[in-house]
């Protein structure tokens, strides 16, 4: 079987250009970072040339109704299920150039390696990205990959809304990404996605490569605290609702419950928080908050969201402030095809790089589509302790080249060589 070793510069050159749709200059870090949310311009700007790279690269491109997007290379066998290799472009607020680019452009480097090296294979080869993945601008996460696999209805995904009220289907129609493929998509052979690590694992071990075994359980809720607005000098303090010192007590609730053990490895954050009216002489009347729990254990996630959710009762008694939550998202945990991870694992070995297995915390395109094929991952370590979700997020190019060499790779022998 041909070894591939994938074009790392233009790799390269890629992710640099990408990352400058949507770039901004952080203030907070001095960084330049990446603001791409899902369906705005940026994302339509970076679509449109990922369709063309796709082209360029000889793919047969297509759009489904939910906005992902498929490139295909033919495999000598059309009838065979494809080897489908995939990510995201949508990026947080405040993000940088790797998350879900990374397994993107790599997929397309993937197949221009294989033009370039005259490879045929038996099965069709696919690469594509999927709509709204990091869930910051509609509120659901993997919310494109949840809707090919069929864990989420479209009519339910389109008419999810942002702050301004904009609905997916309008904003899909607006950049016009609202295609006409089945968002159904046919069940892959095998799925695999390259990725950074996003944590510390990999780069402590001193290695380039993660073998992913599943993604821990995810769940986004929304709280809504109701006090009652009053004077900030003539309320006695036995007399306050008070929703900011109620919000207060849940952000150190959800840290007491990672610190105590009882919820096993929970990890709790509440990023964002507001308070109304917002006005320093007001005690505030309400509070809105998101809560994302995480948990490699869905038992154990069950019972810290029911804690919780007594928890945020109790403020009614001790506060006199009424809590009421939303549902934004919700996955189990999910353990990746111990099939694909073998065939990562091989072509590490015969690539000559060392790898590490790990869970992933963060949540993946992967982890829907393991529902409808076999799926796992690559992780590719991150530098400054892989943070992420920050113009920080940092990995280099040698890492990014072994990881895509090592999704080539495994990709080949997955669709077999012709
Ligand atoms: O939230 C996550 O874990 C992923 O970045 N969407
Ligand atoms: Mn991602
Ligand atoms: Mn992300």
């Amino acid at each position: 079987m041909t070894v591939i070793r994938v074009n790392r510069d233009r790799l390269w050159r890629n992710l640099m250009q990408l990352k400058e749709i949507g770039g901004y200059d952080d203030a907070a870090t001095g960084l330049r970072g990446v603001r791409r949310l899902a369906l705005t311009d940026e994302d339509a700007e970076a679509r449109r040339l990922v369709v063309s790279w796709m082209t360029e690269a000889g793919l047969t491109v297509r759009v489904d109704r939910i906005g992902n997007v498929y490139g295909e290379r033919p495999g000598e066998d059309p009838t065979l299920a494809c080897v489908l290799m995939g990510s995201h472009i949508d990026t947080v607020a405040t993000g940088g150039a790797f998350d879900g680019a990374l397994g993107v452009l790599g997929g397309i480097e993937v197949a221009r390696s294989m033009n370039e090296a005259g490879i045929r294979t038996r099965r069709p080869v696919e690469v594509g990205f999927f709509t709204e993945e990091e869930g910051v601008r509609f509120g659901t996460d993997m919310l494109g990959s949840a809707v090919a696999a069929g864990r989420l209805t479209l009519g339910h995904a389109h008419g999810l809304t942002d702050a301004g009220g904009a609905t997916v289907r309008d904003e899909l129609a607006r950049i016009g990404f609202d295609g006409p493929a089945p968002e159904a998509r046919p069940a892959p052979h095998a799925y695999i996605e390259c990725h950074i690590e996003q944590g510390p694992i990999l780069a402590s071990a001193g290695v380039d490569i993660g073998i992913v075994t599943g993604v821990q359980a995810i769940s986004w809720q929304r709280l809504t605290l109701a006090g009652e607005a009053a004077h900030a000098g003539t309320t006695p303090i036995t007399a306050r609702h008070d929703a900011g010192l109620a919000a207060a007590e849940v952000v150190v609730e959800v840290r007491r419950m990672c610190d105590c053990g009882d919820f096993g490895q929970l990890r709790g954050t509440v990023g964002s928080l507001a308070l109304a009216p917002g006005q320093t002489n007001v005690i505030p009347a309400a509070a809105v908050l998101t809560v994302d729990l995480r948990n490699p254990d869905d038992g154990l996630m069950t019972a810290a969201e029911k804690h919780l959710a007594e928890f945020a009762a109790g403020l009614a008694e001790r506060h006199g402030v009424a809590a009421t939550w939303q549902r934004m998202a919700k996955t189990a945990a999910v353990t990746f095809d111990e099939g694909v991870q073998a065939v990562i694992a091989e072509t590490a070995d015969a690539l000559g790089l060392g790898y590490v297995r790990a869970m992933s915390g963060a949540g993946h395109d992967a982890q829907e589509i393991a529902a409808i094929g076999p799926a796992a991952m690559i992780f590719v370590a991150g530098e400054n302790g892989g943070i992420s979700h920050t113009p920080r997020e940092y990995s280099n190019p040698t890492a990014c080249g072994n990881g895509t060499d090592v999704l080539a790779n495994a990709v080949l022998r997955l669709a077999g060589q012709a």
